[in-house]
C-alpha cells in the first residue's frame, strides 16, 4: 500500500491525498484505480505561529509553574535520601559510588521493604488528588502499574467501578497484600507504612 500526500496552495489551496497499492502500481494502474481525497471545503490550514503564553495567561501560568519549584525536591530524591563522603577504605568494594579523590560519595534513603508485584493505580493526569498518588510513588521510589482512566474513559473505568463499587479517583490495589481502597490520604499512609518509614512526608499531609 503506498499513501501519497500532495498540496498545491499556489493553485487551489487544497490539499490532496491519494491512496493505491503497490500491487496495482507495478502493473502500471496508479491514478485511475486509487481514491482522493480532499479536505472539507472551508478548510483553512493552520498559520504556522511561534511558541508564546497569551499575555492573560502569564499569571495563570505563573501561578502553575510555582508548585513545579517547591516540589521539585520530591521529584528528585527519595525519602530520607542523604549523601556524604566516606574515606574510600570504608567503603564496601562491592558498591557502586562515585569516586572523588579518594572518597566515595555514599547515598543513603529510608525507604521500606519493596513490593514483589508491582502496585496497580487506578487514576488520570488532570485529577489533583491523583497528582498527589504520583509524588508519594516518587518519594517512595516504587514500582507503579498506572492505569490511566481520563473522564468518559472506556478501558479502566468499568473495573474500578467492578472491583471498588465506585467510580472515584484514585483507587489502588495492591496485589502484594489484597488490600484495595480509595482516598488519597488512605492510599498515602498506607503506602508509607509498608514501603517507606511510617512518616508521611509534609508536603503530602493532610493534616487533619
Ligand atoms: N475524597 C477523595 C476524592 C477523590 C475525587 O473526588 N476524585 C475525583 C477526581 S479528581 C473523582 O473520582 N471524580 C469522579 C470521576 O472522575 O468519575 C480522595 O481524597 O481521594
Amino acid at each position: 500500500l503506498s499513501v501519497r500526500a500532495t498540496s498545491r496552495p499556489s493553485e487551489s489551496l487544497s490539499t490532496s491525498t491519494s491512496v493505491g497499492t503497490k500491487e496495482n502500481e507495478d502493473r502500471g494502474l496508479s491514478s485511475s484505480s486509487s481514491s482522493s481525497f480532499s479536505p472539507p471545503p472551508n478548510f483553512k490550514p493552520p498559520e504556522p505561529k511561534r511558541f508564546g503564553v497569551r499575555p492573560d495567561k502569564v499569571l495563570d501560568v505563573l501561578g502553575a509553574s510555582l508548585s513545579l519549584i517547591f516540589r521539585l525536591g520530591t521529584g528528585i530524591f527519595v525519602d530520607g535520601y542523604s549523601v556524604s563522603l566516606v574515606p574510600k577504605n570504608d567503603f564496601p568494594p562491592d558498591k557502586y559510588a562515585l569516586e572523588i579523590s579518594g572518597f566515595k560519595v555514599k547515598e543513603t534513603s529510608k525507604l521500606g521493604p519493596r513490593p514483589e508485584k508491582p502496585i496497580e493505580i487506578y487514576e488520570f493526569e488532570s485529577c489533583p488528588f491523583c497528582r498527589k498518588v504520583r509524588e508519594i510513588v516518587a518519594v517512595l521510589d516504587l514500582d507503579i502499574l498506572f492505569y490511566p482512566c481520563p473522564r468518559n474513559g472506556p478501558n479502566f473505568r468499568p473495573k474500578v467501578l467492578q472491583m471498588g463499587g465506585k467510580q472515584q479517583f484514585p483507587y489502588m490495589v495492591d496485589p502484594n497484600t489484597g488490600v484495595s481502597m480509595y482516598e488519597l490520604d488512605d492510599i498515602i499512609k498506607y503506602l508509607v507504612q509498608n514501603y517507606g518509614d511510617g512518616n508521611v512526608p509534609l508536603s503530602l499531609c493532610s493534616c487533619r
